[in-house]
């Protein structure tokens, strides 16, 4: 026992040593148990924060990698904004100056942002923030509307299929002609979903789901509501990557319909707005009657691959949670 003390301390010490001189090897992913080849990068959402000092908005954002479910039980490995898919609406004013940071927090793959409603030189400011650092840039939203960002790091197909996008809101500073008709407005976001993490998906084959805001069933099991009589704004971006929405509302007319959301693009009475892949629409509507009001992109192949809402419709304008007797 007298000796057994420093010799424990010799050895242990000795083992120490050879650990820091000799790391473990690494051992081929096939070699390992499935618990590590399943391990996967599943961080939280975070709260964007946004500040507004004067007419300067500070934001700050995430880069970060988030399990969300985009059909009931059908989860995705997405790259996100903030944990969420599509990332948070953010919303600021004509004549503001956005002082953006991304912190990414990707252990492994740079990334980026790219707002639509800005001016700046994309190889200055919206450049690639490495993984576990921060980049701030700050530029002005001098043109209102209804814009897309998304991940601009290269392939940005890749990033943008792997759900790295979000609306931006510029409101007007003299607002839009018919806010004081306005009862209710609501924000949609269609964009696809492709085979996991798969870029040759992306590039050559057709979306497995086409979603608004995100999946395929939120807003059918969780309808929009309006009031008999009310007129509903949507502020709609289609973020693609690379369908087109002919977005429709079945049952009313568009009362307005501002192309980008920027209210001198003003068109009146249409049918369907058409929404390029990178675009947004501020849609306006009446709804005259009561019951359930399908929201969907008229490409039917996309509407029946998910991309479709339910606006329900009531006197007093509260779901009674009556299903939907409409078949579209
Ligand atoms: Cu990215």
């Amino acid at each position: 026992m007298k000796y057994a003390k420093p010799a424990f301390l010799v050895l242990s010490c000795l083992v120490i040593i050879l650990a820091v001189w000799y790391p473990s090897p690494a051992i081929p992913a096939e070699e390992t148990g499935s618990e590590q080849e399943v391990a996967v990068v599943n961080q939280p959402p975070v709260e964007p924060v946004i500040r507004r000092d004067g007419q300067t908005v500070h934001i700050e954002m995430t880069a970060q990698v988030t399990n969300v479910e985009i059909s009931e039980g059908v989860f995705y490995n997405a790259w996100t904004f903030n944990g969420t898919v599509p990332g948070p609406v953010i919303r600021v004013k004509e004549g503001d100056t956005l002082d953006f940071t991304l912190k990414n927090m990707d252990p492994d793959m740079p990334h980026s942002m790219d707002f639509h409603a800005v001016h700046a030189a994309p190889s200055k400011k919206f450049i690639d923030v490495m993984p576990n650092e921060q980049g701030t840039f700050s530029y002005p939203a001098t043109t209102p509307g209804v814009f897309m960002y998304h991940c601009g790091t290269s392939p940005v197909l890749l990033h943008v299929g792997n759900g790295m996008y979000g609306m931006i809101i510029v409101e007007p500073k003299a607002g839009y002609e018919s806010d004081a008709e306005i009862d209710r407005e609501y924000t949609i976001v269609q964009s696809e979903w492709y085979r996991e993490h798969d870029e040759e998906a992306f590039m050559n084959e057709p979306p497995e789901y086409v979603v608004f805001n995100g999946d395929d069933f939120t807003l059918k099991e969780h309808p929009l509501l309006a009031k008999v009589g009310d007129q509903v704004r949507l502020y709609v971006a289609n973020v693609g990557p690379n369908e087109v929405s002919s977005f429709h509302v079945v049952g009313t007319t568009m009362d307005r319909v501002y192309i980008d959301g920027n209210p001198k693009n003003l068109m009146f009475g249409l049918q369907t707005a058409m929404i390029p892949a990178g675009g947004g629409a501020v849609v306006e509507f009446t709804v005259t009657e009561e019951g359930d009001y399908p929201i969907l992109t008229h490409q039917l192949k996309d509407a029946n691959k998910g991309a479709s809402a339910i606006l329900r419709v009531t006197a007093d304008g509260k779901d009674h949670g009556e299903p939907s007797t409409m078949s579209h």
